[in-house]
C-alpha cells in the first residue's frame, strides 16, 4: 500500500530486522499501570498500538507487575524526585522498564519517548532518562475559521468539522491529539485570532466541548480566541469598554458558562487593536486594561489570558519594527499575573529571517510568551522545502544580554530569566484537511520540530531532523543522512533566493506568495515593499541605526554593538539595520550588488542540488512520497527562478550595473 503520510511520525510499521524486534520484545512483554485515569489509559493503548505495529505482538496490560520481569511499568507518583509537572523518568529497574511521572500527562509523554526510542532504533537496556519540559504551555494556535477555511493555511480546509460537531467526532481529532501528545504539546487554541464572536455562542461552546473531550485524555487543554467586541455583538451591550461594569459582568458570566462546558478550559487568546480587530483602545483604554479584565473573569479558574503583541500603525514615516515595543513598554508591570503577552519571534511578521523581537529581554515585569509560525506564510507555503527548526532556534538562542551574557530569548520565554511562574511557546499550526495533514510531506517536520523545541529548546535541529526522518522516510543510514542534509540546507537556500542579506517583506500582496519587490502602493502604507527594502541609486537596506529609524536602540548595548557597525554586523542581518552602498565591499570580498546577485543565483543552483539529492533516494522511498516531493521540488525550482529574476532585475533598475559575469555567462 502506498504511504499517504496520514500517520505522520506515528507510523509504527513492523521493524524489518527480526533480531532487533526480538530484543525489544524481550523487554516489553507486558504493561502494568498503577494508575487509573483517562490519560494513563491513553498511554497504555498507545504502547499497545506501538508494540503491535513495530514488534508485531499483542501486549496485555494490567494494574500490577506482580513478580514478573521484562515488562513496562507506568507509575504516577506525586512525590517523584527531580521531576516537574509533565516531566518523566524512564529507568531500567529490577528487570523492568519503569516510566514514572508526577502526573498522568508525564506518564503519557514517557510512553511516547519509549516508543520513539524503538522507532529510532535505540537500545532499551540500562535506561536512565529524566526529561522535564522547559516551557509550561506548549501550544498550537489554529487560525481556523467557522466556515471551514484556514487563514494562512496551505493544507486544505480546516481539520475541525464545525458543521458535524458535536454529533460526529472525526477520527482525525484523535490522531491529532496523539501526534501532539507525542511531542509534548499540551494546549491548542482552536480558532483564528481574527476571531468570530460565534465561537462564544452556546451552539459553538457545545462543539468546542466535544473537541475538548477528545483532546483531554491526551493532556491537551483547549483555548478559544475571542473577539473583543463580543459583549456588543453577542451580549447586545452598548459598549465593550473593559472598564464598564456591565461589560465585566458579561465576561464573568461568559467565562462561567464556558467552564460549564469545559471545566479545564485553558483560557482566552486575544488579538486586539491589530489589523482592524477591535480592542480596548477603541474606548481609550490600554492593552493591559483589556487583558486584566479578562484575567479577572478567569480568576476563579485555572486558565489564563494570552494577549498578543502583534500591533502596528499604518505610518509611512514610522518604523513598524518599533511599534509593539513602543505600545507595550509603558505597560510593563501592569499586567495581571494571569496574563501572558505573546510576542512574535521577530519585530515585523514571520519573515524568513528576522532579528529577535526587541521586546524579549526588555519586559522584566511581564510574562512574555513566544509566537512562532509553523505554517509557512512567507516560507514557501506548501511547495518549498523549508525545515524551520534552525529558524526557531536562531531566535531562541539569540542573546538579549538583558541580564548579562547568556540572557537568551529562550530564558526569557521559559520564565527563568525573570522568575516568572508561567511560560508559553505557541506555534501557528500548519495542519489542515489534506490526507497527510500538511500538504508538503516535509512540513510535517516543522510541526514535529516545534513541539520538540517547546519541550526542550536545547535539542539540536539536526537531532530533531534525525528523529523525524527515522520515524517517517528513508530506511538506510545513508538515505537518512541525505535527507537530513537536505533539511539542514533548506532554510539557508530558501533565504538565498528570496530574502538574502537581511532583506524582508518583498512578497506579493495579499497572498504573500512569490516576489513583488516593486510594490509601491498597498492598502497600508507600511505594507509596501519599498517601505522595507529602501532601495535607491546609492544602496539598499533600512537604516535603523539612527538616520532613518532608531530601532536598534531598543536592544541592549551589547546587541547594539553586535549589529550597529556595518563592518561587524552579520551579513544575515545587514540590511535589517543598514543602508549599504551597492559598491561597498562586504566581508565575502564581493560588493553588495555582486553578493546579492550571487546569493540569488546560488539559491537557484542549490535547489537543483536538492533535486539531485532527492532523485538519489528513489530506490528506498515509497513511490507516492517520492513523486510528491519531486513534483514540489520542481515547482520550487521554477519559483526560485521567479524570485531570482524578479528581484535581481528589479534592483538593476537602481544599480544600473550588470549581473556579474560568472553568474550569467556571456552569450
Ligand atoms: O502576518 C499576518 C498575517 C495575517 C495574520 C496576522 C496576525 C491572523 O498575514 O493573516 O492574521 O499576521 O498574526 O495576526
Amino acid at each position: 500500500l502506498a504511504d499517504d503520510g496520514s500517520r505522520l511520525w506515528l507510523k509504527y510499521d513492523l521493524l524489518k530486522d527480526a533480531q532487533q524486534r526480538d530484543k525489544y520484545a524481550a523487554l516489553t512483554k507486558f504493561i502494568a499501570a498503577n494508575h487509573n485515569s483517562p490519560i494513563v489509559a491513553s498511554a497504555v493503548s498507545e504502547l499497545q498500538m506501538g508494540f503491535q505495529g513495530l514488534l508485531g505482538k499483542k501486549v496485555s496490560a494490567s494494574a500490577s507487575a506482580g513478580s514478573r520481569t521484562g515488562g513496562v511499568i507506568l507509575q504516577v507518583n506525586a512525590n517523584a524526585q527531580n521531576l516537574l509537572e509533565d516531566g518523566f523518568a524512564i529507568n531500567s529497574q529490577k528487570g523492568n522498564i519503569v516510566i514514572s511521572a508526577k502526573t498522568p500527562s508525564g506518564v503519557l509523554y514517557g510512553a511516547f519517548e519509549l516508543l520513539r526510542n524503538i522507532q529510532t532504533g535505540k537500545s532499551l537496556s540500562n535506561l536512565a532518562i529524566v526529561s522535564n519540559p522547559k516551557v509550561k504551555i506548549r501550544m498550537l494556535n489554529h487560525w481556523d475559521n467557522a466556515n471551514g477555511t484556514v487563514e494562512r493555511g496551505y493544507a486544505g480546509s480546516s481539520m475541525w468539522k464545525w458543521t458535524e460537531l458535536p454529533f460526529r467526532i472525526d477520527p482525525r481529532y484523535i490522531q491529532y491529539a496523539r501526534a501532539n501528545a507525542s511531542i509534548g504539546i499540551n494546549a491548542a487554541s482552536i480558532n483564528n485570532v481574527n476571531a468570530s464572536s460565534r465561537f462564544l455562542t452556546a451552539e459553538y461552546l457545545e462543539k468546542i466541548k466535544a473537541v475538548a473531550d477528545v483532546l483531554r485524555p491526551y493532556g491537551i487543554r483547549v483555548f478559544i480566541s475571542v473577539n473583543f467586541r463580543s459583549p456588543r455583538t453577542l451580549g447586545g451591550l452598548k459598549t465593550s469598554d473593559p472598564l464598564d461594569p456591565e461589560v465585566k459582568q458579561w465576561w464573568n458570566d461568559k467565562t462561567k458558562e464556558i467552564h460549564q462546558y469545559i471545566p479545564d478550559f485553558g483560557g482566552f487568546l486575544v488579538k486586539a487593536n491589530s489589523e482592524g480587530e477591535p480592542g480596548p483602545q477603541d474606548y481609550g483604554r490600554t492593552h493591559a486594561d483589556g487583558a486584566n479584565m479578562l484575567a479577572e473573569a478567569m480568576r476563579p479558574y485555572g486558565g489564563i489570558v494570552i494577549w498578543r503583541a502583534f500591533v502596528y500603525k499604518a505610518d509611512p514615516n514610522g518604523d513598524r519594527f518599533k511599534e509593539a515595543y513602543d505600545q507595550f513598554k509603558p505597560l510593563d508591570g501592569t499586567f495581571d499575573p494571569k496574563v501572558i503577552v505573546q510576542v512574535k519571534n521577530g519585530p515585523i511578521d514571520f519573515m524568513p529571517r528576522e532579528p529577535f523581537h526587541p521586546m524579549f529581554g526588555a519586559f522584566p515585569n511581564t510574562t512574555l510568551g513566544m509566537e512562532f509560525q509553523i505554517t509557512q506564510e512567507y516560507l514557501g507555503q506548501s511547495t518549498h522545502l523549508t525545515y524551520l527548526a534552525p529558524m526557531f532556534k536562531e531566535c531562541l538562542d539569540s542573546d538579549t544580554y538583558a541580564k548579562g551574557k547568556g540572557s537568551t530569548v529562550a530564558k526569557v520565554i521559559d520564565g527563568s530569566l525573570e522568575s516568572h511562574q508561567n511560560s508559553l511557546m505557541a506555534g501557528v499550526a500548519n495542519t489542515g484537511s489534506d490526507v497527510n495533514w500538511t500538504a508538503h510531506p516535509f512540513n510535517q517536520a516543522n510541526w514535529y520540530a516545534f513541539g520538540r523545541l517547546a519541550w526542550d529548546y536545547d535539542l539540536t535541529s539536526e537531532h530533531i531532523a534525525s528523529e523525524w526522518i527515522a520515524m517517517t522516510l528513508a530506511k538506510s543510514k545513508a538515505g537518512q543522512e541525505t535527507i537530513k542534509r537536505m533539511m539542514m540546507q533548506s532554510l539557508p537556500i530558501y533565504i538565498s533566493y528570496t530574502y538574502p542579506l537581511g532583506t524582508a517583506h518583498m512578497m506579493g500582496e495579499g497572498h504573500h506568495y512569490g516576489p513583488e519587490p516593486w510594490l509601491e502602493k498597498s492598502g497600508r502604507p507600511d505594507w509596501t515593499s519599498i517601505y522595507y527594502h529602501r532601495a535607491d541609486s546609492v544602496g539598499l537596506g533600512f537604516d535603523r541605526t539612527g538616520k532613518v529609524s532608531n530601532a536598534l536602540s531598543l536592544y541592549s548595548a551589547e546587541v547594539q554593538k553586535q549589529w550597529g557597525d556595518p563592518e561587524r554586523c552579520s551579513l544575515d542581518y545587514l540590511l535589517w539595520f543598514h543602508h549599504i552602498p551597492w559598491t561597498k565591499k562586504l566581508s565575502t570580498g564581493r560588493t553588495l550588488w555582486n553578493e546579492l546577485c550571487f546569493r540569488y543565483y546560488d539559491g537557484v543552483e542549490q535547489v537543483r542540488k536538492l533535486q539531485t539529492d532527492w532523485e538519489s533516494l528513489k530506490p528506498e522511498l515509497d513511490k507516492e512520497t517520492f513523486e510528491n516531493v519531486k513534483g514540489r521540488l520542481r515547482i520550487q525550482e521554477k519559483e526560485a527562478l521567479w524570485w531570482r529574476d524578479a528581484c535581481v532585475l528589479y534592483f538593476i533598475t537602481y544599480t544600473k550595473m550588470p549581473i556579474p559575469a560568472p553568474l550569467v555567462p556571456p552569450t
